[in-house]
């Protein structure tokens, strides 16, 4: 069994690097999520992103555990026959007792193994595992909670694997579960339950109760402190599932969240305070595309742009050269994503534009997954209309070009005016009647099964942006996540991204919020708020974040109504810069990229195993935190240049002089020897030794 686990990483923000060793060499980790090759939602990217650099750390002893699902296991994963002789002797134990767990590896980098376990091969221990519960626990889960039902299976088959695992080792083993989210908390108590020799960890990526409460009409950040939590979740039909999550945040070792904001909220909702906050990262390399970003930005660009030539068809009397694309993408919780401020700011960014005489025209996607009825008929109506001229098109070219070739060919120019006879006018004039239309172009681009009630449709409706021909900003709604397979937009989500201009996501709960930071790794600026993990990460470590393309909403100390105001005046600005600025813009915001490497985040997951291992096992392992404040912060300097928005800058010209090239060029000289002197790039290896001193940070 490989046992060289040293990682190699660099510093992120001024920690201070870890020269002691741990020796984690009997140690075993099992990250155990209900998202484990099973996309969900965000929990999914966090574990799918970190495996590369988890399975770099602990090599031969990192095992996955998620559900069995044929569908995700056909596509993921390469089933295979465990090499580990302990785990081996468990999973057969196991199936030869009324259980189906596989063992394989996930086809993703890093190739971890997986174990996948069928819970509903096991649902006849449903009824016996609840009344257990419920003896031992007092949770009783309701029958029709089909998610609860399958989080009992999972947690009781998770904890059966652990014991077993750990009685099928020779030596008494150290191991290590990290648990995500309450799906996976049960299998948490039941390890402490039954007093196995288990460390655990539990991270929650949000808190049910504060979902629930969020999207509900609620003051919510003013009465953290005021909720009667047993009484609200009652109220929303979620006491089992709430008991589930705050029993594995209380029985964990160590607790950790994704935010500072989210440990807040924790502290109050699961009555908590969490050990150390992980915050997500990204695997940078997968979207780094080295100078290329550019590039791609443009080629993606110009795909959305066929695509509204064909739904703008009869209407494209605008310039598509002239066009801005901003977009909201993820989980359509109407008011949590802050759908609800993105729309009046653009009610009132299609006033200002509109009264400022503006050459520019904003299109703004709505990428929100609602349950729908298919595309509807206008809408690829509008794509096969557009594919028609553009066959047109080509069929006259060639005509005209063989035409053209054969007048050459006999040396004589030839007579334009005749080279096209009266079938090709035909044939493109009834192509061009084609285009006429007597309706609006579509705002929604399916059948949507709840049009009357959707809030999106119905806030459209309300301020009144249709698409018209007057409006400076048009709306499309695509309620269904991309995929490169649509008849419609065939893009996936990622080249949909980088051919965008601006992210925006004005979310009032958001616990991290991959979207903006997705952006930011593909060069494209954001717009975040500071009631998001993402965003108060982020204006804790840049100094200007703006200069960077990333817009920070204050949605934490403002009234909507002020929200809205403050929105539409970064949009308004950002309507307003030349695209040499938009170019130096870019180029900013992916330089942060570094900053939401899992490369430097995961030490955050690194520093949580090292506390859980020093509890569970403590004449092993010994974790000593270091004072927070003792680290050097690293903070990405103001840019050298003109700040990139015409309303902040020094230079009045729209072109870009060669001062600021030279600005440029040194504040990249700047960054770099303030990374250097930080030791940012210089990699070190992990602390593997016992009795070390480990850093106990939170960023
Ligand atoms: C937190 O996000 P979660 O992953 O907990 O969000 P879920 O409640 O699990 O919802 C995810 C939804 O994503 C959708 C789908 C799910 O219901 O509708 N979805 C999809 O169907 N298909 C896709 O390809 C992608 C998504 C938290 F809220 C975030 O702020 C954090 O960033 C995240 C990670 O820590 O955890
Ligand atoms: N996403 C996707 N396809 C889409 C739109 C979004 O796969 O068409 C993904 C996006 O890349 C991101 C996730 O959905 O990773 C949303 O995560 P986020 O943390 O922003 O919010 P969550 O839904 O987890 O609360
Ligand atoms: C990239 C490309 C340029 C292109 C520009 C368009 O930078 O490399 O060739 O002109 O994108 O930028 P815009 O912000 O107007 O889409």
């Amino acid at each position: 069994m490989p046992l060289a686990r040293s990682l190699s990483m660099t510093s992120l923000s001024g920690l201070e690097d870890w020269d002691e060793e741990f020796d984690l060499e009997d140690a075993v980790l099992f990250e155990i999520a209900w998202e484990v090759a099973n996309k969900v939602g965000g929990i999914y990217t966090v574990i799918q992103t970190k495996t590369r650099l988890t399975s770099e750390e602990w090599g031969e002893n990192y095992f996955l555990v998620g559900p069995y699902m044929e569908s995700n296991v056909r596509t993921q994963v390469e089933l295979i026959e465990p090499l580990n002789p302990a785990l081996k002797r468990t999973i057969d134990k196991m199936n030869s007792s009324g259980c189906k767990v596989y063992f394989g590896r996930w086809l993703i980098e890093g190739s971890p193994y997986v174990v996948l376990i069928d819970v509903a091969f096991t649902a006849w221990s449903l009824d016996r595992w609840k009344s257990e519960l419920w003896e031992s626990c007092g949770i009783g889960v309701p029958w029709f909670d089909r998610e609860a039902n399958d989080a009992v299976l999972f947690g009781f088959l998770t904890a059966w694997l652990l014991g077993e695992f750990a009685a099928q080792c020779e030596e008494p083993p150290h191991i290590l579960a990290h648990f995500h989210e309450w799906l996976a908390g049960l299998g948490l108590m039941l390890c402490r339950q039954r007093r196995l020799p288990v460390a655990t960890i539990f991270t929650t990526h949000a808190t049910l109760l504060g979902r629930y409460l969020c999207a509900g009409n609620v003051d919510f950040y003013n009465n953290l402190i005021n909720f009667n939590v047993d009484k609200e979740a009652g109220d929303r039909q979620i006491y089992h599932r709430y008991c589930l999550e705050r029993a594995a945040a209380r029985c964990a070792h160590v607790f950790t969240t994704v935010s500072q904001i989210t440990a807040i909220e924790a502290e109050h909702l699961l009555k908590r305070k969490p050990d150390i906050v992980t915050p997500n990262g990204l695997n940078v390399k997968k979207f780094s595309a080295m100078h290329e970003f550019q590039n791609l930005h443009a080629q993606s660009k110009n795909r959305i742009q066929e695509f509204i030539r064909g739904h703008f068809y009869g209407h494209l009397d605008f310039n598509l050269d002239k066009c801005v694309f901003l977009f909201i993408a993820g989980r359509y919780e109407f008011s949590n994503k802050g759908a609800d401020v993105f729309l009046e700011a653009l009610a009132r960014l299609n006033y200002l534009l509109r009264v400022n005489h503006s050459e520019l025209t904003v299109i703004a996607f709505f990428i929100m997954p609602a349950r729908t009825n298919n595309f509807n008929v206008e809408t690829l109506k509008g794509q096969a209309v557009r594919k028609q001229l553009w066959d047109t098109a080509q069929t006259v070219k060639e005509k005209f070009g063989k035409k053209l070739y054969e007048s050459l060919l006999v040396g004589q120019l030839p007579d334009v005016s005749k080279i096209l006879d009266k079938e090709d006018f035909t044939m493109m004039k009834r192509a061009i009647f084609a285009t006429q239309r007597q309706c609006q172009p579509p705002i929604c681009t399916h059948n949507m099964l709840e049009d009357s009630s959707d809030p999106i449709l119905n806030c459209l409706r309300r301020i009144g942006l249709f698409n018209s021909s007057a409006d400076r900003v048009k709306v499309i709604f695509h309620p269904e996540f991309l995929s490169s397979t649509s008849p419609l937009l065939p893009m996936d989500y990622e080249e949909f991204v980088r051919g965008c201009h601006l992210g925006v996501f004005p979310s009032y709960y958001e616990p991290w919020g991959y979207t903006p930071a997705e952006c930011t790794v593909m060069g494209i600026p954001s717009v975040s708020t500071n009631l998001s993990g993402f965003g108060c990460f982020m204006e804790e470590h840049i100094a200007d974040p703006s200069a960077y393309g990333i817009y920070i909403l204050d949605r934490r100390y403002r009234s909507v109504d002020e929200s809205c105001n403050q929105l539409t005046s970064f949009l308004f600005q950002f309507c307003q810069q030349s695209r040499r600025q938009r170019i130096i813009q870019r180029n900013r915001t992916e330089r942060l990229s570094d900053l939401l490497d899992w490369r430097y985040l995961g030490r955050y997951y690194v520093s949580a195993r090292h506390m859980a291992l020093a509890k569970a096992f403590p004449d092993t392992y010994y974790y000593e935190s270091q004072d927070p404040t003792s680290k050097q912060g690293f903070r990405y300097p103001r840019p050298a240049s003109v700040p990139p928005s015409p309303a902040l800058s020094r230079h009045s010209s729209p072109h870009h002089s060669e001062a600021e090239d030279e600005d440029e060029e040194r504040y990249d000289e700047d960054l770099e020897a303030e990374k250097d002197r930080l030791n940012i790039r210089q990699p070190f290896s992990l602390p593997y030794r016992n009795k070390s001193a480990l850093p106990y940070v939170t960023p």
